[in-house]
């Protein structure tokens, strides 16, 4: 199975961490939607990474991939039994889909992408805007860490999503601080620790340090 994408993109980190947790033997196809190649086009007809191809099978989204991968091989489950903790998870997966990273993506995109890899000067403004939108919404996230996973007792797509996107933070300094959100922070290290995270922090590291020149 390919995936096509870039690994500092939290919904490609997403899939790749789902298929990690499930032994998903995937490879990552590195793919610029801004100058896609005909197959990720095809597999992803609105050029968003990631995108699928599984035989002659394609998908785009995360949350469709990460739920297809979930059907191909249900154990371990990242979706839990119980209602309530279903729901909740599907919320923090939501969450770090469309509110963390909406605010996140301005800082990140204005002071890494554009400048680091783009070559073109970040708008500082739209960052600071970030900045500002991040506040309340690491706060929230702060009041909803305890001592277990986000959705209850079971590791969830909701853990993965939102960790996936903090890891993207840690490209302009903002990965959970546990001075001012220990709660997190604590969270935070428990997905770390995960057997699915190291591997695909270790090919990220990689790749990003040959984007970067090094
Ligand atoms: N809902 C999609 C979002 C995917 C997405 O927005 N990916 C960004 C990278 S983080 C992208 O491909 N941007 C390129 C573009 O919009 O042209 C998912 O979950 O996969």
């Amino acid at each position: 199975m390919k995936v096509y994408g870039f690994p500092i993109s939290p919904f490609v980190r997403k899939v790749h961490l789902v298929a990690a947790e499930k032994g998903i033997a995937v490879e990552l196809a590195l793919s610029n939607p801004a100058d896609p190649a005909a197959e990720f086009l095809a597999a992803s007809p609105f050029r968003k990474i990631p995108a699928l191809i599984d035989g002659d099978f394609t998908l785009c989204d995360s949350t469709a991939i990460a739920t297809y991968f979930e059907a191909l091989q249900p154990e371990p489950s990242i979706t839990p039994g119980d209602a309530k903790a279903r729901a909740k998870a599907i919320w923090f997966e939501e969450f770090a889909d469309t509110i963390l990273i909406a605010a996140g993506g301005k800082i990140m995109f204005n002071r890494f992408v554009s400048p680091k890899l783009m070559g073109k000067p970040g708008d500082e403004a739209m960052a600071q805007q970030g900045e500002k939108e991040l506040e309340p919404i690491l706060a929230y996230l702060e009041s909803q860490c305890g001592d277990g996973w986000l959705a209850g007792d079971n590791f969830s797509i909701g853990d993965i999503a939102v960790a996936a996107t903090l890891r993207s933070l840690g490209y302009v300094g903002l990965e959970p601080n546990a001075a001012t959100h220990p709660r997190t922070a604590a969270w935070y290290e428990r997905v770390k620790a995960r057997p699915s995270w190291g591997p695909v922090a270790a090919l990220e590291d990689k790749i990003v340090s040959r984007a970067l020149g090094g």
